[in-house]
């Protein structure tokens, strides 16, 4: 079975004024859609076709680059698509605050140092925020499409929120201003969606 962008949970434009229309529809239908099939023809007649998309990054052979990009660029996406809402931001609640303030100090602790490692990842990448078995959380990032699940990324954990810090995410609107999309994107943020991850990953 081939693999499947994740469907919008809102419009394309539904995310401005933070996440600009046209950056959404070139990023969903161009970008995204690429890994989706550059993955499925790297798979394809091979045995990781029938695997779990999830399966096949922490099993991964590093040394398979067609995999290694373009799977990660199909899982990240699809994550990165469902941790944001039109009726996003503000905090997280519950277990996944509780788990916050342990881990980091603070909710804004937490939002600096995640602001930090989306704005240190130098090139393309992403910032994670990751839930280790029993609830620890870490924060990491990683160049290109890798992923925390890959093997010795020095990024572990199970991931739960995820910001794509290529240019291609942000340069329509925010040109070389990395740090404002970063902000914009506490914004949108799904905490809903992210404790859901949080429970199920720990
Ligand atoms: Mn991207």
């Amino acid at each position: 079975m081939a693999f499947k962008q994740n469907d919008l949970a809102y419009a394309k434009d539904a995310l401005e004024p933070h996440i600009d229309k046209a950056t959404m529809e070139v990023h969903y239908e161009k970008h995204h859609a690429g890994y989706t099939s550059k993955l499925n023809n790297a798979v394809e007649g091979t045995n990781l076709a029938d695997k779990s998309i999830e399966d096949i990054l922490k099993n991964l052979d590093m040394d398979n680059k067609a995999v290694r990009n373009n799977g990660g660029g199909f899982y990240n996406h699809n994550l990165f698509w469902d941790v944001m809402s039109p009726n996003g931001g503000g905090k997280p609640t519950g277990d996944l605050a509780k788990a916050i303030d342990e881990a980091f100090g603070s909710f804004d602790d937490f939002k600096e140092k995640f602001s930090n490692a989306a704005g240190g990842q130098f090139g393309s990448g992403w910032a994670w925020l990751c839930v280790h078995p029993g609830g620890r959380l870490e924060i990491c990032s990683t160049p290109n499409q890798d992923n925390p699940l890959m093997p010795g990324v020095g990024c572990g954990g199970h991931p739960v929120l995820g910001l794509d810090v290529w240019e291609h995410a942000y340069y329509l609107k925010y040109q070389n201003k990395r740090p404002d999309y970063v902000n914009a994107f506490f914004n949108v943020i799904n905490w809903e969606e992210v404790a859901k991850r949080y429970s199920d990953g720990k």
